[in-house]
């Protein structure tokens, strides 16, 4: 079966890459504990279509209530395992199975691409409530972007997923960004993996340039829709701003 065979894959490169890594070598607990692993990323893919489903229901019902849905796309990915590695040796962990389900929160990743900075806070503020999963964590780098410039709003919760041996809670981490903030965080990726350095000064400024002018379109683009909403619908569009 296809998922059967993507899990294969991601052992397979797992062992190679932990072969590779000197400073592992000699972590037998994690080489004698390869076979558990089989189970791991099939759990992570679980509780990432549980996640999709439940934001794919939201999705919907915003655009059957309010003829528009706060949700432009969404996208998922289960991380490379090189990728956990390199996070895990950044981060100074050991590699055990526990360290990095502890540890790692993005195995299961999900992004979330908004129109407007409200509408992030809006589902935000709906996944909070949720009963069918718990938000373990929020890291808020809109209200504070980080220090060179990238904005976005991260949550790390935890999904049930019922298994034969109970529920257990798998974390993934879902990003949440306007098209603006995507935009600058994609070409900041490529450039600076294709830079594979520390920036010089002035490509770093000029990149915390641009999020200023992703930001400043945001906000543009938010007093465009007031404008176009009260234009357009009168006192009934008023009201609509008034509860957002
Ligand atoms: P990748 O390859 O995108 O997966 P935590 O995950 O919370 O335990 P961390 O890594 O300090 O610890 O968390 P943080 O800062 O919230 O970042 C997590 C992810 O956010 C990163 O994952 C990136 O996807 C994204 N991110 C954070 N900072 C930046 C940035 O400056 N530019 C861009 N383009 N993305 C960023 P990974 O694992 O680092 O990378």
């Amino acid at each position: 079966m296809k998922e059967d065979d993507s899990t294969q894959v991601t052992l397979n490169q797992l062992q190679v890459h932990v072969k590779d890594m000197k400073q592992w070598q000699s972590t037998e607990d994690f080489a004698g504990r390869l076979e558990d692993l089989k189970t791991l990323p099939a759990l992570y893919r679980h509780a990432l279509n549980e996640l999709e489903n439940k934001i794919d229901v939201v999705k919907t019902e915003w655009q059957v209530r309010d003829g528009y849905s706060p949700i432009e796309h969404v996208k998922s990915r289960i991380k490379e395992p090189k990728s956990i590695l390199r996070k895990m040796e950044r981060k100074g962990h050991p590699f055990t199975l526990e360290n990095m389900e502890q540890h790692i929160h993005d195995i299961a990743g999900m992004r979330i691409v908004c129109a407007f900075v409200k509408d992030i806070y809006r589902l935000v503020d709906h996944l909070c409530v949720r009963e069918d999963l718990r938000v373990l964590e929020i890291k808020d780098y809109i209200a504070q972007p980080k220090p060179n410039g990238y904005q976005s709003l991260h949550v790390i919760v935890a999904i049930p997923l019922v298994l034969l041996e109970g529920t257990r809670w798998v974390k993934a981490e879902i990003q949440l960004r306007t098209l603006a903030m995507d935009f600058w965080a994609s070409m900041e990726h490529i450039l600076y993996y294709k830079f594979d350095k520390q920036l010089p000064p002035h490509v770093a400024e000029e990149l915390k340039e641009a999020a200023r002018a992703a930001d400043e379109l945001d906000q543009r683009m938010l007093r465009l829709r007031r404008e176009i909403l009260e234009l357009s619908e009168g006192s009934r569009g008023a009201d609509k701003l008034a509860e957002e």
